[in-house]
């Protein structure tokens, strides 16, 4: 069967280019240049099968990064079962779903929105942030009427479900946040297309039962997601505060630009809460790609799983963990 030069590429996981240079002499000089990518590739937090799976669909057919993580992030938050993004979230403490959710490009572009309510789709406002006005961030009420004015419509994101556990919790109303609460759900996801382009996504309802008016790092750039396309992307999951104070995403892509691997950079990164932080029942999760393709991950506790997507199929891995079973 006959491949295009791009599917080619696409369906190599190493490349030897060889470049062919002239030599003052009129020689020729073979440099053999080990490229090592594996691209287009889509690396999302936790177990998002549907999430990767939409981001696969515009990669593979040549698509932009930016296409890619903007799907993939609309899967979960159209979903009224994944109870920690968009429709079907946990409420704050009054009981109102807020939600939170930046986007990033390979151009150093970047749009997100904070406590955003009533809109289903927090993630594709955010690039409507990013892509239609001189801003990055638009939050609460001013959030609402941008994404109203862009055409996105009002909606109850409330399920029975949520309300339900809502008002159980209401009878003791303790804030205990719980570790790996939103295995399956809250979504950080970052890819490289064929170009070699580099975008991420991040969304989320927050911390379930959080005070009214807090944000988390999810839509704050350099804390829950960070995309350098010279280096690599990393993207946070996990207790929002903790890596906001250690503005932990842009750290694992400039730890990355400094020689470390994903897999070190993104285990430096939980290090660093680790040393300073009061870690009993919290959870923090990273995963990164460098520009090749290659991906890491660490996190504070176990259980922390993402979904890797390439040539060769769609996987969950485990994390490694600073603290073991
Ligand atoms: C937050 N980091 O609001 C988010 C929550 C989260 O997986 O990522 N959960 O703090």
């Amino acid at each position: 069967m006959k491949q295009t030069r791009r599917k080619f590429i696409n369906s190599s996981i190493v490349i030897t280019t060889g470049v062919i240079l002239q030599s003052c002499e009129g020689k020729e000089i073979t440099t053999n240049k080990e490229l090592s990518k594996n691209i287009p590739i889509v690396v999302s937090t936790w177990k998002n099968e549907g999430a990767n799976n939409a981001a696969w669909e515009v990669l593979s057919k040549n698509g932009k990064s930016i296409d890619a993580v903007e799907a993939g992030a609309r899967i979960p938050e159209g979903d009224p079962a994944d109870q920690s993004v968009g429709y079907g979230g946990r409420p704050d403490r009054d009981g109102n779903v807020t939600l939170d959710a930046c986007i990033m490009n390979h151009l150093g572009g970047c749009g997100a929105v904070t406590y955003l309510q009533h809109i289903k789709h927090p993630i594709s406002v955010a690039r409507k942030v990013m892509e239609e006005t001189p801003h990055v961030m638009l939050s609460g009420d001013g959030a609402l009427q941008f994404a109203l004015a862009q055409g996105f419509s009002k909606e109850n994101l409330l399920t029975e479900a949520s309300k339900k556990e809502y008002e159980e919790w209401l009878v003791k109303a303790e804030y205990k946040p719980k570790v790996n609460i939103e295995l399956h759900d809250t979504i950080g996801i970052i890819g490289i297309d064929s170009d070699g382009n580099l975008s991420g996504a991040c969304t989320t309802s927050g911390l379930a039962y959080k005070m009214a008016g807090r944000i988390g790092d999810s839509p704050i750039i350099g804390a829950g997601l960070y995309v350098d396309n010279e280096i690599g992307a990393a993207v946070a999951t996990g207790m929002g505060e903790l890596v906001m104070r250690s503005v932990g995403s842009f750290l694992v892509v400039e730890l990355m630009r400094q020689g470390m691997s994903p897999f070190e950079a993104c285990k430096e990164a939980v290090m660093r809460i680790v040393r300073k932080q009061d870690i009993t029942d919290i959870q923090v999760g990273y995963i990164a790609l460098d520009k090749n393709g290659n991906f890491g991950a660490y996190s504070v506790k176990p259980d922390f799983v993402f979904t890797v997507s390439d040539q060769s199929g769609i996987k969950i891995h485990d994390s490694e963990s600073y603290e073991t079973k």
